[in-house]
Protein backbone atom coordinates (compact mmCIF):
# COMPACT_ATOMS: atom_id res chain seq x y z
CA UNK A 1 0.00 0.00 0.00
CA UNK A 2 1.31 3.25 -0.99
CA UNK A 3 1.82 6.00 2.01
CA UNK A 4 0.12 8.38 3.06
CA UNK A 5 1.17 12.29 4.20
CA UNK A 6 -0.92 14.61 6.59
CA UNK A 7 0.09 18.37 7.63
CA UNK A 8 -1.15 20.48 10.06
CA UNK A 9 -1.15 21.75 13.26
CA UNK A 10 -1.34 19.78 16.73
CA UNK A 11 -2.12 21.13 20.17
CA UNK A 12 -1.58 20.33 24.20
CA UNK A 13 -5.35 19.99 25.25
CA UNK A 14 -6.53 20.72 28.32
CA UNK A 15 -9.81 19.68 29.59
CA UNK A 16 -11.50 20.51 33.13
CA UNK A 17 -10.93 17.29 35.22
CA UNK A 18 -13.25 16.88 36.50
CA UNK A 19 -15.37 18.48 33.88
CA UNK A 20 -16.31 21.89 34.86
CA UNK A 21 -16.46 24.79 33.65
CA UNK A 22 -12.99 26.85 33.50
CA UNK A 23 -14.24 29.57 35.99
CA UNK A 24 -14.48 26.68 38.45
CA UNK A 25 -11.56 23.96 37.21
CA UNK A 26 -8.71 23.71 39.32
CA UNK A 27 -7.27 20.67 37.55
CA UNK A 28 -6.09 19.67 34.14
CA UNK A 29 -6.03 16.49 32.23
CA UNK A 30 -3.69 17.04 29.42
CA UNK A 31 -3.93 15.00 26.04
CA UNK A 32 -2.91 16.07 22.45
CA UNK A 33 -5.37 17.49 19.62
CA UNK A 34 -4.89 18.09 15.95
CA UNK A 35 -7.45 17.32 12.90
CA UNK A 36 -4.64 15.88 10.35
CA UNK A 37 -2.45 14.28 13.24
CA UNK A 38 -5.91 12.05 14.33
CA UNK A 39 -6.46 11.34 10.84
CA UNK A 40 -2.85 9.92 10.37
CA UNK A 41 -3.14 7.98 13.72
CA UNK A 42 -6.66 6.63 12.43
CA UNK A 43 -4.50 5.88 9.19
CA UNK A 44 -1.88 4.09 11.14
CA UNK A 45 -4.79 1.83 12.94
CA UNK A 46 -5.86 0.67 9.59
CA UNK A 47 -2.31 -0.70 8.58
CA UNK A 48 -1.18 2.60 6.50
CA UNK A 49 2.41 3.58 6.08
CA UNK A 50 1.97 7.36 7.27
CA UNK A 51 4.01 10.29 8.11
CA UNK A 52 2.51 13.67 9.95
CA UNK A 53 4.43 16.81 9.01
CA UNK A 54 4.14 20.01 11.57
CA UNK A 55 6.13 22.50 13.48
CA UNK A 56 6.48 22.29 16.97
CA UNK A 57 7.75 24.19 19.70
CA UNK A 58 10.81 23.41 21.62
CA UNK A 59 8.88 22.50 24.66
CA UNK A 60 6.98 19.70 26.59
CA UNK A 61 3.87 20.01 24.94
CA UNK A 62 5.56 19.15 21.66
CA UNK A 63 7.86 16.02 23.05
CA UNK A 64 4.54 15.05 24.12
CA UNK A 65 2.71 15.17 20.80
CA UNK A 66 5.63 13.51 19.18
CA UNK A 67 5.64 10.90 21.45
CA UNK A 68 2.22 10.33 21.56
CA UNK A 69 2.15 9.82 17.67
CA UNK A 70 5.11 8.01 17.29
CA UNK A 71 3.81 5.14 20.09
CA UNK A 72 0.44 4.99 17.17
CA UNK A 73 2.90 4.34 14.99
CA UNK A 74 2.95 8.10 13.17
CA UNK A 75 6.65 8.62 11.52
CA UNK A 76 7.50 12.23 12.98
CA UNK A 77 11.02 12.45 11.59
CA UNK A 78 10.20 15.43 9.69
CA UNK A 79 8.49 17.59 12.23
CA UNK A 80 10.67 20.48 12.80
CA UNK A 81 11.13 22.21 16.04
CA UNK A 82 10.87 25.96 16.55
CA UNK A 83 13.16 27.46 18.61
CA UNK A 84 11.49 30.60 19.11
CA UNK A 85 7.51 29.52 18.83
CA UNK A 86 5.72 27.57 21.47
CA UNK A 87 3.01 24.78 20.33
CA UNK A 88 -0.20 25.15 20.34
CA UNK A 89 -2.63 24.88 23.43
CA UNK A 90 -6.39 24.60 23.48
CA UNK A 91 -8.67 24.57 26.47
CA UNK A 92 -12.29 21.98 26.52
CA UNK A 93 -14.78 24.24 28.56
CA UNK A 94 -17.52 21.74 29.48
CA UNK A 95 -19.65 24.52 30.79
CA UNK A 96 -19.94 26.47 27.73
CA UNK A 97 -22.57 26.97 24.79
CA UNK A 98 -21.08 24.22 21.84
CA UNK A 99 -20.13 27.18 19.64
CA UNK A 100 -17.56 28.25 23.05
CA UNK A 101 -16.44 24.90 24.05
CA UNK A 102 -13.03 25.06 22.95
CA UNK A 103 -10.85 28.11 23.43
CA UNK A 104 -7.49 28.39 21.35
CA UNK A 105 -4.15 29.61 22.75
CA UNK A 106 -2.80 29.55 18.88
CA UNK A 107 -1.87 32.47 17.30
CA UNK A 108 2.05 32.76 16.82
CA UNK A 109 2.58 28.81 17.57
CA UNK A 110 5.53 27.43 16.01
CA UNK A 111 3.03 25.50 13.43
CA UNK A 112 1.50 29.04 12.31
CA UNK A 113 4.88 29.71 11.40
CA UNK A 114 5.00 26.87 8.57
CA UNK A 115 5.22 28.50 5.18
CA UNK A 116 6.40 27.37 1.60
CA UNK A 117 10.10 26.91 2.19
CA UNK A 118 9.14 23.54 3.87
CA UNK A 119 8.79 22.02 0.58
CA UNK A 120 12.17 23.07 0.09
CA UNK A 121 13.29 20.87 2.61
CA UNK A 122 14.90 17.65 0.74
CA UNK A 123 13.51 15.05 3.61
CA UNK A 124 10.08 16.56 3.16
CA UNK A 125 10.28 16.86 -0.73
CA UNK A 126 10.98 12.81 -0.78
CA UNK A 127 8.24 11.87 1.54
CA UNK A 128 5.52 14.26 -0.97
CA UNK A 129 7.19 12.36 -4.02
CA UNK A 130 7.10 9.02 -2.17
CA UNK A 131 3.40 9.37 -0.99
CA UNK A 132 0.09 8.35 -2.43
CA UNK A 133 -2.06 10.39 -0.44
CA UNK A 134 -1.36 13.94 1.18
CA UNK A 135 -4.37 15.05 3.41
CA UNK A 136 -5.18 18.74 4.60
CA UNK A 137 -7.53 20.64 6.18
CA UNK A 138 -9.20 24.34 6.22
CA UNK A 139 -7.61 24.44 9.67
CA UNK A 140 -4.27 24.94 8.16
CA UNK A 141 -5.02 27.93 6.05
CA UNK A 142 -6.60 29.88 8.40
CA UNK A 143 -3.94 29.67 10.72
CA UNK A 144 -1.28 32.19 9.32
CA UNK A 145 -0.74 33.71 5.77
CA UNK A 146 2.30 31.61 5.61
CA UNK A 147 -0.12 28.35 6.35
CA UNK A 148 -2.30 29.49 3.56
CA UNK A 149 0.51 30.04 1.23
CA UNK A 150 1.63 26.38 1.93
CA UNK A 151 -1.65 25.25 1.50
CA UNK A 152 -2.28 27.03 -1.85
CA UNK A 153 1.25 25.37 -2.96
CA UNK A 154 0.84 21.60 -2.17
CA UNK A 155 -2.71 21.61 -3.94
CA UNK A 156 -0.75 23.39 -7.01
CA UNK A 157 1.86 20.44 -7.10
CA UNK A 158 1.61 17.74 -9.83
CA UNK A 159 -0.40 15.06 -8.92
CA UNK A 160 2.12 12.15 -10.51
CA UNK A 161 -0.45 9.37 -9.16
CA UNK A 162 -1.10 11.42 -5.90
CA UNK A 163 -4.55 12.26 -4.07
CA UNK A 164 -4.96 15.21 -2.45
CA UNK A 165 -7.59 14.92 0.23
CA UNK A 166 -9.22 18.00 2.15
CA UNK A 167 -11.34 18.03 4.92
CA UNK A 168 -12.85 21.37 5.32
CA UNK A 169 -12.73 21.42 9.27
CA UNK A 170 -14.68 24.78 9.21
CA UNK A 171 -13.66 26.72 12.15
CA UNK A 172 -15.16 29.95 12.36
CA UNK A 173 -13.21 31.17 15.12
CA UNK A 174 -10.04 31.24 13.18
CA UNK A 175 -11.04 32.65 10.26
CA UNK A 176 -12.52 35.94 12.35
CA UNK A 177 -11.14 39.04 10.70
CA UNK A 178 -9.61 37.23 7.77
CA UNK A 179 -11.55 36.57 4.43
CA UNK A 180 -12.62 33.11 4.23
CA UNK A 181 -14.31 33.38 0.94
CA UNK A 182 -10.63 31.66 0.00
CA UNK A 183 -11.22 28.42 1.66
CA UNK A 184 -13.86 27.40 -1.28
CA UNK A 185 -11.36 27.73 -4.04
CA UNK A 186 -8.61 26.01 -1.51
CA UNK A 187 -11.27 22.56 -1.36
CA UNK A 188 -12.05 23.12 -4.99
CA UNK A 189 -8.62 22.13 -5.61
CA UNK A 190 -8.62 19.51 -3.75
CA UNK A 191 -8.84 15.66 -5.61
CA UNK A 192 -11.24 13.93 -2.59
CA UNK A 193 -13.20 16.74 -0.27
CA UNK A 194 -14.60 15.74 2.67
CA UNK A 195 -17.37 18.18 4.22
CA UNK A 196 -20.35 18.07 6.55
CA UNK A 197 -23.49 19.23 5.00
CA UNK A 198 -24.08 21.40 8.30
CA UNK A 199 -20.47 22.81 7.90
CA UNK A 200 -21.00 23.48 4.37
CA UNK A 201 -24.15 25.21 5.35
CA UNK A 202 -22.33 27.60 7.69
CA UNK A 203 -19.27 28.03 5.02
CA UNK A 204 -20.75 28.02 1.58
CA UNK A 205 -24.12 28.85 2.52
CA UNK A 206 -25.91 25.59 1.74
CA UNK A 207 -25.43 21.88 2.41
CA UNK A 208 -27.73 21.06 -0.56
CA UNK A 209 -25.43 17.87 -2.42
CA UNK A 210 -26.35 19.69 -6.31
CA UNK A 211 -25.42 23.49 -4.95
CA UNK A 212 -22.67 21.73 -3.42
CA UNK A 213 -21.75 20.27 -6.65
CA UNK A 214 -21.69 22.94 -8.31
CA UNK A 215 -20.21 25.50 -6.32
CA UNK A 216 -17.12 22.68 -6.24
CA UNK A 217 -16.55 21.28 -9.18
CA UNK A 218 -12.85 20.49 -8.93
CA UNK A 219 -12.87 17.52 -7.03
CA UNK A 220 -12.97 14.16 -8.28
CA UNK A 221 -14.94 13.21 -5.35
CA UNK A 222 -16.80 14.72 -2.88
CA UNK A 223 -17.90 13.08 0.44
CA UNK A 224 -20.90 14.68 1.98
CA UNK A 225 -21.54 14.05 5.31
CA UNK A 226 -24.97 14.30 6.68
CA UNK A 227 -24.63 13.99 10.24
CA UNK A 228 -26.08 11.09 11.75
CA UNK A 229 -28.12 10.36 8.62
CA UNK A 230 -25.38 8.64 6.07
CA UNK A 231 -22.76 9.73 3.76
CA UNK A 232 -22.56 10.42 0.12
CA UNK A 233 -20.11 10.39 -2.41
CA UNK A 234 -20.12 11.85 -5.94
CA UNK A 235 -17.64 10.21 -7.76
CA UNK A 236 -17.19 11.74 -11.35
CA UNK A 237 -15.32 8.72 -13.43
CA UNK A 238 -12.19 10.79 -14.73
CA UNK A 239 -12.18 8.85 -17.61
CA UNK A 240 -15.95 9.36 -19.19
CA UNK A 241 -16.67 12.11 -17.11
CA UNK A 242 -19.77 10.41 -15.55
CA UNK A 243 -20.97 11.04 -12.27
CA UNK A 244 -21.97 8.38 -9.76
CA UNK A 245 -23.38 8.65 -6.25
CA UNK A 246 -23.17 5.96 -3.62
CA UNK A 247 -25.05 6.64 -0.31
CA UNK A 248 -24.10 4.56 2.67
CA UNK A 249 -26.46 4.89 6.40
CA UNK A 250 -24.24 6.04 9.61
CA UNK A 251 -24.36 3.44 12.39
CA UNK A 252 -26.69 4.42 15.21
CA UNK A 253 -24.51 5.03 18.06
CA UNK A 254 -24.72 6.27 21.74
CA UNK A 255 -23.36 9.85 20.90
CA UNK A 256 -20.69 10.82 23.76
CA UNK A 257 -18.78 13.15 22.22
CA UNK A 258 -18.17 14.27 18.61
CA UNK A 259 -14.88 15.64 18.70
CA UNK A 260 -12.42 13.74 16.16
CA UNK A 261 -15.04 11.89 14.81
CA UNK A 262 -14.84 13.53 11.41
CA UNK A 263 -11.09 12.90 11.30
CA UNK A 264 -11.88 9.30 12.12
CA UNK A 265 -14.40 9.51 8.86
CA UNK A 266 -11.30 10.58 7.23
CA UNK A 267 -9.18 8.44 7.87
CA UNK A 268 -11.47 5.09 7.65
CA UNK A 269 -12.65 6.13 3.99
CA UNK A 270 -8.82 7.47 2.77
CA UNK A 271 -7.77 4.10 3.76
CA UNK A 272 -10.08 2.17 2.04
CA UNK A 273 -9.17 4.65 -1.00
CA UNK A 274 -5.45 3.58 -0.37
CA UNK A 275 -6.37 0.17 -0.39
CA UNK A 276 -8.50 0.38 -4.10
CA UNK A 277 -11.45 -0.29 -2.50
CA UNK A 278 -14.98 0.85 -4.19
CA UNK A 279 -16.89 3.70 -2.81
CA UNK A 280 -19.42 2.05 -0.55
CA UNK A 281 -16.90 0.03 1.48
CA UNK A 282 -14.82 3.31 1.76
CA UNK A 283 -17.75 5.28 3.19
CA UNK A 284 -18.40 2.22 5.84
CA UNK A 285 -15.29 1.84 6.46
CA UNK A 286 -15.49 6.16 7.41
CA UNK A 287 -18.65 5.13 9.52
CA UNK A 288 -17.31 2.38 11.40
CA UNK A 289 -14.28 4.44 12.72
CA UNK A 290 -16.13 7.13 13.31
CA UNK A 291 -18.73 5.09 15.70
CA UNK A 292 -15.77 4.21 17.68
CA UNK A 293 -14.90 7.79 18.05
CA UNK A 294 -18.88 8.91 19.04
CA UNK A 295 -18.35 6.66 21.97
CA UNK A 296 -15.66 7.46 23.79
CA UNK A 297 -14.20 10.89 24.94
CA UNK A 298 -11.30 11.51 23.52
CA UNK A 299 -10.76 12.60 20.19
CA UNK A 300 -10.01 9.17 18.66
CA UNK A 301 -11.57 5.50 19.35
CA UNK A 302 -9.63 2.31 18.94
CA UNK A 303 -11.01 0.07 15.65
CA UNK A 304 -12.19 -3.01 16.72
CA UNK A 305 -10.15 -6.33 16.19
CA UNK A 306 -9.48 -7.06 12.32
CA UNK A 307 -11.98 -9.32 11.67
CA UNK A 308 -14.84 -7.95 13.09
CA UNK A 309 -13.63 -5.15 10.84
CA UNK A 310 -13.97 -7.24 8.18
CA UNK A 311 -17.30 -8.38 8.90
CA UNK A 312 -19.27 -5.96 9.31
CA UNK A 313 -17.87 -4.27 5.74
CA UNK A 314 -19.19 -7.16 4.49
CA UNK A 315 -22.26 -7.00 5.63
CA UNK A 316 -25.25 -6.92 3.61
CA UNK A 317 -27.34 -3.46 2.96
CA UNK A 318 -29.76 -4.41 5.46
CA UNK A 319 -27.38 -5.85 8.19
CA UNK A 320 -25.03 -2.63 7.64
CA UNK A 321 -27.59 -0.71 10.01
O1 LIG B 1 -11.14 17.48 14.73
C1 LIG B 1 -10.74 17.51 16.08
C2 LIG B 1 -10.05 18.80 16.23
O2 LIG B 1 -11.01 19.82 16.24
C3 LIG B 1 -9.23 19.00 17.43
O3 LIG B 1 -8.38 17.94 17.69
C4 LIG B 1 -8.52 20.33 17.41
O4 LIG B 1 -7.45 20.39 15.30
C5 LIG B 1 -8.18 20.91 16.07
C6 LIG B 1 -8.74 22.21 15.71
O5 LIG B 1 -7.99 22.96 15.14
O6 LIG B 1 -9.90 22.49 15.96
Amino acid sequence: MRSALCLGETMAVLSPDPPVGLAAADRFSCGIGGAESNVAMGLAAFGVPVSWISRLGEDGFGRKILAALAQHGVDVAQVQIDRERPTGLYFKDPAAEPEHSVRYYRQGSAAAAMAPDLLADPAVAALLAGAGLVHLSGITPALSPSCRALCEQLLRLPRDGRVFSFDLNWRPGLWHGQDASLLRGLADSADVLLLGADEAEQAFGTGSEAELRTLLPGPETLVLKKAADSAVSLHRDPATGRESRTEVPALSVALLEPVGAGDSFAAGYLSGLLAGLDETSRLRRGHLAAACTLTVAGDRGALPEEAVIEALLGSSEAQWR
